[in-house]
């Protein structure tokens, strides 16, 4: 048995936001002191993460003078050298400036989104700078209270005018780099645009660069929207779009809880570590999650080594479904086919449709076919709880 070890292969990161929150929340104010970037660095150093990701703002206060950012730069650039530590993500800071409460690249008023356009291309820079490859959009404040105060195919237009104005930024400069839209459905504003996956999805097609542009799909955003975040992960996937991915657990009709990831449902942190897996997603498993506002920084690292772990025991249940033989052999049965109708389905032809109309392919019959579903997740079940 592995000793769950977190290894650079396995591309774990973390947020400079998330490990280093210091517990704010709407009711109370922090908790814990606030730690540099360069600190926060060998945190994630000492509990073995493979990277770390930042909003501009996390690496360079707004109001830093050019000598203290250089300073701060060359800290953080030392910490990561002593660690190892890459920058696979960056994105940008569109939230938490008062500019911003209306959104950033959707909001009403040209200036600001002219202000979102000229802060999102120096974090571009920032993050290019220490060698990000993929670059997050997460609009936070890209949305509405009420839809009296902004028209919402307006406010696409302004996302989609912005998104491609940002590509024609990054290829005019020759970054490396891709996009990944976030999304959310609500909080911090009371309806957030581009909510879902599926949203996002269908948008990047009306770009000017779509295969610039993927998705960052985040666990808690999905669930919050009452969906079944694997299956929109999985469409992502399958459409060429798994750009990166926002590991982390929350609880369905609650708040956005940003919980250690496998802390609240482990059945379908379970299923969606074994979907990665088995198709070999090779992006980072970047988690988007805080401590619980209870911890000290010893407790910060618990949180960090415990989203880790359970990626890796859950990793490794992955492999014993896949190699159990009773699983295997339902997996096998629920999936046959004695390809006798496959002449006759597939791509389509004029012979076929004609041939498949007038076959009668005697539907009472097939509906009497049990299907060993109750067995197939009891046994998921019990690799997941140990007994096999
Ligand atoms: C913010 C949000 C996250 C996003 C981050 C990227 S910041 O904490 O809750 O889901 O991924 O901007
Ligand atoms: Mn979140
Ligand atoms: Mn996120």
């Amino acid at each position: 048995m592995s000793n769950f070890q977190p290894l650079p292969e396995h591309k774990f990161t973390f947020g400079l936001w998330t490990v280093g929150s210091v517990g704010r929340d709407p009711f109370g104010g922090p908790v814990r002191d606030p730690k540099s970037s360069a600190d926060l660095v060998r945190l994630l150093g000492e509990v073995g993460a493979y990277g770390v990701n930042y909003h501009d703002s996390d690496l360079i206060p707004v109001d830093a003078t050019p000598a203290e950012a250089a300073a701060i730069k060359k800290d953080f650039r030392k910490a990561l050298d002593e660690t190892g530590l890459v920058v696979p993500m960056a994105t940008t800071d569109l939230f938490r400036d008062a500019v911003f409460k209306d959104g950033a690249f959707t909001s009403n008023d040209p200036k600001v989104r002219a202000y979102a356009l000229q802060k999102t291309m120096k974090a571009m820079d920032l993050g290019v700078e220490f060698g990000a490859k993929v670059y997050v959009f997460w609009g936070g404040r890209e949305g509405t209270e009420s839809d009296a105060t902004k028209n919402p195919v307006e406010a696409g237009k302004r996302f989609r005018e912005a998104l491609n104005f940002l590509c024609g930024y990054a290829k005019d400069q020759k970054y490396d780099l891709k996009f990944a839209l976030e999304p959310k459905p609500n909080e911090p504003r009371g309806d957030i645009y581009l909510a879902t996956v599926g949203h996002a999805l269908a948008f990047i097609n009306t770009l000017d660069h779509p295969e610039m542009v993927g998705v960052n799909p985040e666990v808690a955003h999905e669930t919050m929207a009452g969906l079944n975040f694997l299956h929109g992960v999985a469409q992502a996937w399958d459409a060429g779009k798994l750009f990166h991915i926002d590991l982390n657990d929350q609880n369905p009709s609650r708040y956005d809880q940003d919980f250690r990831f496998g802390a609240v449902n482990p059945k379908n942190a379970f299923l969606l570590v074994k979907f990665l897996e088995d198709v070999k997603y090779n992006g980072s498993r970047h988690f988007d999650a805080h401590a619980y506002r209870t911890e000290d920084y010893e407790g910060v690292k618990d949180f960090a080594r415990g989203c880790m772990r359970t990626y890796l025991i859950l990793k490794e249940k992955a492999a014993r479904w896949n190699a159990d033989p009773d699983i295997q052999a339902l997996v096998a049965e629920i999936n046959a086919d004695d390809g006798s109708l496959a002449p006759l389905t597939g791509a389509y032809s004029t012979e076929k449709a004609a041939a498949l109309k007038s076959r009668d392919l005697q539907p009472a019959s097939l509906a009497l076919r049990g299907l060993p579903y109750e067995r197939l997740d009891q046994l998921t079940i019990e690799v997941l709880l140990g007994v096999r």
